[in-house]
C-alpha cells in the first residue's frame, strides 16, 4: 500500500442506531471500493468490521472495528461504532479519533435513541456530521407504491423530521431515485448528475447519467437552497448568488466543504448498505467534502503527569465527559475495602502545561492508544491515531504515562481484524501495532523527550455489577488472567475482589455485557464460571453506651493464661470508623498489653457481632483490667479483649447498617415520572430534578440493595435511552422489617436490638 499523507486520509465514526445498517453500509463501501471481492454480510460473519465470534453470535456491533477503503487518491479510514445503548460509549472513543461522524439512519425508523445521543456526543467534540439516510431499499408505505412520486414524498418527511431534530441546517445534499423496482440510485445536489446503479448488481458502482426528467424540478429547486444556506455564510458568496444567480461549482465544492468542516451544515445524503446503491457516490462524498486528518487544528496534549487536554481540542472545545471512571472508583474501592482500582493516581495535583501539536509530519511523533484487542495469533494488538509525526516500523518510542520504551514492530493498518504492513504512518492516520508490552488503551506514546499526553475520552461507568464464580479450581486459576485481557479491551469492565465479602465482583454496562463477558471467558480463555447477584457490603454499629469486663483465665499445670479488662463502647457519628483510647493509668493492665486488648477489639469487630458484617462507627475505651505477674500474657488480653467487646455490643443496641449510593439518572423528560415512583419504590429519597438538553436528571439516595438490577429496570422502563450512575455516599442504618430479612438470611441470625 502507498504512503497517505494527512491531506489524503479521511477519518470517520460510523455511528448510529442499533441495527441501522452501519456494518452492512462500510461493507458496500469496501466493496465498492474494491476492498473485498464480495461484499460481506453480517449475518454469516463475512462483513469486515464484525469478525468478533460473539458479536456475530449476537448478530450485533458490540466493539469499534476498523476498515479503510482506498479510494481516488485518498484513504478513508472508517470506525464501525456499536449502536445498542449499552456499547455506545465506544462511540465516543470513535468519535475522539475522526473528524467526521457518519449518522447512520434507517429511513423507515428515523431517529431514534441512539441516533440522538451520538448526535449530542458530536455535538459535543464539535465534530462534523453527515446523515446517511440508510436502507432505502427497504422503504415501504402508502409513498412507495406510487414510485417516484411516493418515493419523493416519503424523502420530505424524513427529511423534516431531521430537521425537525437538528435544525434546517440539515439539508439534503443528493435526491433518492426511484424506479417502480425500488430504490436506485441518487441525483448529487451539487454537480446535478444522477448516479444510478443496476438493479442487483451490487458492486457498488453506479453510472453518471442525466437527472430523470420527473426530479427535474424538484433537483432545481433542491440544489438552489442548498446553495442558498451554503451561501447564508459567506458575505461574498451571498453577493455572487445574488448577482449571477447561482454559484459555479468549484465556488459551492469549496464553500460547503468548509461549512460541513465548520458545523454550519449537516448534509443528509441516501443509500442502500445491503444493496450497495450509492457506495461509489458516498465515498466521492467523504472525498471532496469530510475533513481531511490534516485539516483538524492542533491538538492538545498535557506535558507531564498531568491531566491532559483533549484530541478534540482542535475542533473546538472540550466536550465534557461529566461521569468520569473516578465515581466508579470510589464505589469499586469501597467495595473492594482499598484504595487501589483501575484508575490511576496523581492525576488530580499536577496541572501540567499544555503542549499544542499539529497534525504534521515534521512534528515529533505521537501516537494515542484508542483501543486494545488480543488476538489469539497475534497476540496484544494497539490501535493508534498518529497525532503528529510520522510512525515508522521498527522505531522505538516512549510510553510517556508508564515510562517504559515500546518498539512498533509489524506496523499495520486494519481491515476488520486483518492487519495490512505498512512502513509508515503520516499524521493524522489510524493504525495499529502488535505486541506492545505495557501499553494499554488511552496511553500517548512518541519520542523521547517531546512528551505529549492525550486525556483518553470519558466513559461511563457501570451500572451492573454481578458476583463471579469459578466453577472449578481449575477455572479459579484461570479467571484473574483472563479477566485482565478482557479488560485490556473494554475499559467499561470491571474485576475486583470485594474485601468484605470475599466475593469476586464484576461490574459492566448491562446483563447482556456481562453475558458476553461470561461467553468470551469460555470461549477464548476456557474458562467457565457463573454469575449471581452481588452480596451488599453491610455493616453493623451501635446506638447506645455499654460497659463489660472480659476475663480470662486459665490454669492447666505449668505455665497458665491470664487476662483481664473492662472496656467502654460509645457510638460515633456516621463514617467515624474506630477509635480506641486507653484509660489505664495506675497499671491496672501493664503497658505492653494495652495493643492486646486493642488487637482483640478490632479482630472481633471486624468479624462482626449481628450477621458477620464489621462493626463500624465506634470508640472502644478500655479504663481497668488486672494481671498476673506470670501467666499474663498477649494472647491472654486479646481473649479478654474479645470476652468484653462480646459482651458489650449486646447491651450496645447492635443495628445494621447499609450502603447508599446516590444515583442520578438521565432520560428523555417523558419517562421522568415513571422513574421517579420507580425510585419510591426502591425505598429511594428523590433529592431533585433538573435538566440537561432535552433530558431530565434525576437525583436521589437509594440503597445498594435496592440497585443491584437496575440497569435492566431502566431500560425496560425507557426503552433503552435512560443511562445511570451512581457512586457510595455513605452508609445509614437499615429499617427494621428490611433488616431483619438481611439477618435471617445471613451466617449468624441474631435478635436486633430495638429503637
Ligand atoms: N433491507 C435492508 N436491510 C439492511 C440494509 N443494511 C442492513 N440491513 C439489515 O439490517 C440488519 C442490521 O444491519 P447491520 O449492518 O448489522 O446494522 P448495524 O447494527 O447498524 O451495524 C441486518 O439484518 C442487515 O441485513 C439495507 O440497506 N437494506
Ligand atoms: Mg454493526
Amino acid at each position: 500500500m502507498r504512503n497517505y499523507p494527512g491531506s489524503e486520509i479521511r477519518n470517520v465514526a460510523v455511528t448510529g442506531h442499533a441495527r441501522s445498517g452501519k456494518t452492512t453500509l462500510i461493507a458496500a463501501l469496501l466493496q465498492a471500493a474494491g476492498m473485498t471481492t464480495t461484499q460481506g454480510r453480517v449475518a454469516d460473519g463475512s462483513a469486515v468490521t464484525a469478525y468478533d465470534e460473539e458479536e456475530v453470535a449476537r448478530g450485533t456491533t458490540m466493539q469499534n472495528a476498523v476498515a479503510f477503503a482506498e479510494w481516488q487518491g485518498v484513504k478513508v479510514n472508517l470506525i464501525d461504532t456499536p449502536g445498542f445503548h449499552m456499547f455506545s460509549h465506544e462511540a465516543r472513543t470513535a468519535m475522539q479519533v475522526t473528524e467526521a461522524a457518519l449518522i447512520v439512519v434507517e429511513a423507515q425508523a428515523g431517529v431514534e435513541a441512539v441516533t440522538e445521543r451520538v448526535w449530542r456526543w458530536a455535538e459535543e467534540f464539535n465534530l462534523p456530521r453527515m446523515v446517511v439516510l440508510n436502507q432505502m431499499d427497504a422503504m415501504t408505505g402508502a409513498g412507495m407504491a406510487g414510485g417516484m412520486a411516493g418515493g419523493m414524498e416519503a424523502t420530505a418527511a424524513m427529511v423534516e423530521e431531521l430537521r425537525e431534530r437538528w435544525g434546517r441546517n440539515c439539508v439534503p445534499v443528493q435526491l433518492p431515485v426511484f424506479d417502480a423496482g425500488g430504490f436506485r440510485g441518487v441525483v448529487d445536489l451539487v454537480t446535478m448528475q444522477a448516479f444510478l446503479y443496476a438493479e442487483g448488481d451490487g458492486s457498488g458502482r453506479g453510472k453518471i447519467a442525466e437527472i430523470p426528467q420527473e426530479l427535474a424540478q424538484q433537483a432545481r429547486a433542491a440544489h438552489e437552497a442548498l446553495v442558498e444556506l451554503v451561501a447564508e455564510g459567506r458575505d461574498e458568496l451571498l453577493e455572487e448568488f445574488f448577482e449571477v444567480g447561482t454559484i459555479p461549482e468549484q465556488h459551492l465544492i469549496t464553500a460547503l466543504h468548509e461549512a460541513i468542516r465548520e458545523d454550519r451544515i449537516f448534509p443528509v445524503l441516501f443509500a442502500s448498505g445491503r444493496g450497495a446503491v450509492g457506495a461509489d457516490h458516498l465515498l466521492d462524498f467523504l472525498k471532496v467534502y469530510a475533513p481531511t486528518a490534516a485539516e483538524r487544528g492542533a491538538s492538545a496534549g498535557s506535558a507531564m503527569n498531568g491531566a491532559g487536554t483533549a484530541l478534540e481540542a482542535g475542533y473546538g472545545t472540550n466536550g465534557h465527559g461529566s461521569n468520569g471512571d473516578a465515581r466508579q472508583e470510589s464505589v469499586a474501592s469501597e467495595l473492594a475495602g482499598n484504595g487501589g482500582g483501575n484508575g490511576e493516581a496523581g492525576h488530580a495535583t499536577t496541572r501540567a502545561g499544555v503542549v499544542m501539536r499539529a497534525v504534521d509530519d515534521s512534528e515529533p511523533l505521537a501516537l494515542y492508544v484508542y483501543k486494545t484487542l488480543h488476538d489469539p495469533f497475534a497476540g496484544r494488538i494497539s490501535f493508534f491515531k498518529v497525532v503528529s509525526g510520522v510512525a515508522r516500523n521498527e522505531a522505538t518510542v516512549e510510553n510517556y504515562g508508564r515510562g517504559g520504551q515500546e518498539r512498533l514492530s509489524h506496523l499495520s493498518v486494519m481491515q476488520g481484524r486483518r492487519a495490512v504492513e505498512v512502513n509508515e504512518l503520516h499524521a493524522g492516520d489510524l493504525g495499529a501495532v502488535a505486541r506492545l508490552r505495557e501499553t494499554l488503551t488511552g496511553d500517548t506514546l512518541g519520542q523521547r523527550g517531546a512528551e505529549m499526553r492525550v486525556e483518553p475520552v470519558q466513559i461511563p461507568e457501570p451500572s451492573m455489577t454481578y458476583a463471579i464464580e469459578p466453577k472449578t479450581r481449575a477455572d479459579e486459576d484461570k479467571l484473574a488472567p483472563a479477566m485482565h485481557r478482557l479488560m485490556e479491551e473494554d475499559r467499561m469492565l470491571r474485576f475486583f475482589r470485594d474485601g468484605q465479602t470475599q466475593e469476586f465482583l464484576v461490574a459492566g454496562a448491562g446483563q447482556p455485557h456481562i453475558e458476553t463477558m461470561v461467553a468470551r471467558l469460555k470461549r477464548r480463555y476456557h474458562t467457565e464460571v457463573t454469575l449471581k447477584a452481588p452480596k451488599v457490603p453491610y455493616r453493623e454499629t451501635i446506638r447506645a453506651r455499654a460497659e463489660a469486663q472480659g476475663r480470662h483465665k486459665k490454669q492447666s499445670g505449668g505455665h497458665g493464661q491470664f487476662g483481664d479488662c473492662r472496656i467502654r463502647l460509645e457510638p460515633l457519628e456516621r463514617g467515624a470508623g474506630f477509635q480506641f483510647v486507653s484509660e489505664i493509668f495506675g497499671g491496672s493492665i501493664p503497658r505492653q498489653y494495652v495493643p492486646a486488648v486493642e488487637k482483640g477489639v478490632v479482630e472481633t469487630a471486624l468479624s462482626g457481632h449481628l450477621a458477620g458484617y464489621p462493626v463500624v462507627d465506634f470508640k472502644a475505651t478500655v479504663y481497668d483490667g488486672s494481671y498476673h505477674e506470670v501467666d499474663s500474657n498477649e494472647l491472654s488480653f486479646r481473649i479478654a479483649a474479645r470476652m468484653a467487646f462480646r459482651q458489650a455490643m449486646e447491651q450496645a443496641k447492635p443495628c445494621l447498617l447499609e450502603p447508599v449510593m446516590r444515583v442520578e439518572v438521565e432520560a428523555p423528560e417523558q419517562y421522568a415520572g415513571a422513574l421517579m415512583g420507580d425510585l419510591n419504590t426502591r425505598r429511594g429519597h428523590v433529592l431533585g430534578m433538573s435538566t440537561r438538553g432535552r433530558a431530565a436528571v434525576i437525583e436521589a439516595d437509594v440503597p445498594m440493595a435496592e440497585m443491584l438490577q437496575y440497569g435492566a429496570t431502566l431500560t425496560a422502563l425507557t426503552q433503552g435511552r435512560g443511562s445511570f450512575h451512581m457512586e457510595l455516599r455513605g452508609y445509614e442504618i437499615v429499617p427494621g422489617a428490611v433488616a431483619e430479612r438481611v439477618l435471617a438470611s445471613a451466617r449468624r441470625p441474631a435478635a436486633v436490638a430495638e429503637e
